[in-house]
């Protein structure tokens, strides 16, 4: 009888735990709001192209060393606006952090600087087009209006650097082989990939991608490229572009 007794107590312990976790699970999706996020400006770009030091001249008006950062570095109320300023760190390692902000912050990004040091040989562009488009897969797929993007042609004092115009075209051109490529690693290789995945992945190119080919001027956010130094202070043109976002 005892034992009896204690069985069916120790079954109502179970069903209540099992009901309450239930109960639990079931509430917060009733509860889910859209997120809302302070409204951002992002620099992001390869390693080593001045991120850390535009991120410093912009929130301390001064040239200063830079330390290679594994952390965002961010500004809230930039310049005595609502906006925050963060700077990723552009290792290959981190993109993730910048692809899950893209995408869980795409409405609240008011536009995105890809930094490019205008020194580099345009020939040997491959991976920072890479960079792009995979940043681009997500602005333009997430946002309606797409994100608009600052290609911000660094160290421009240096007697090596090309102008800004050859590099938006030799970036355009890098981008276009990077989406054949993927387009065509999509078609040919034989692997597991579920069809929604794949078709997915197809679509985020085609959105990349009009039939006459990759364009910057066809996409929904603008895309601009402007040359400049943070070494020198000269960032005009970035700023004016910073401050029509603002
Ligand atoms: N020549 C030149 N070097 C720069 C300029 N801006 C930044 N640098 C240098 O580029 C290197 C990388 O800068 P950093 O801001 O750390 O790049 P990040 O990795 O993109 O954050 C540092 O040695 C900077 O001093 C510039 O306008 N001209
Ligand atoms: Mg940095």
């Amino acid at each position: 009888m005892l034992s009896n007794t204690i069985i069916i107590a120790c079954l109502l312990v179970i069903v209540t735990t099992i009901a309450l976790v239930a109960v639990q699970k079931v509430s917060p999706k009733k509860r889910v709001k859209q997120k809302s996020y302070q409204p951002s400006i992002l620099i992001t770009g390869p390693q080593n192209s001045g991120k850390t030091s535009l991120f410093t001249l912009l929130t301390t008006d001064s040239v200063r060393p830079t330390v290679v950062s594994q952390e965002l570095l961010s500004a809230a109320n930039y310049d005595g606006s609502n906006v925050t300023l963060v700077d990723f760190p552009g290792h290959v390692k981190l993109r993730y952090k910048l692809s899950e902000c893209l995408k869980t912050r795409a409405k609240f990004i008011k536009g995105l600087i890809f930094m490019v040091d205008a020194t580099i040989d345009p020939k040997k562009l491959t991976t920072t087009a890479e960079f792009l488009v995979d940043i681009l897969s997500i602005t333009e797929s997430r946002s309606e209006k797409g994100i608009d993007v600052l290609i911000a042609c660094n160290k421009s004092e240096s007697f090596t650097a090309r102008p800004s115009s050859k590099i938006q075209d030799a970036l355009e051109n890098e981008v276009q082989k990077v989406i054949e490529r993927r387009r065509k690693s999509l078609n040919e290789v034989e692997r597991k990939i579920n069809e929604e995945e794949e078709e997915e992945a197809e679509n985020v190119l085609d959105v990349l991608q009009s039939t006459h080919g990759f364009k910057f001027a066809n996409l929904e956010g603008s895309v601009i490229a402007f040359e400049g130094s943070v070494n020198k202070k000269r960032i005009s043109e970035w700023r004016q572009w910073i401050d029509e976002k603002l």
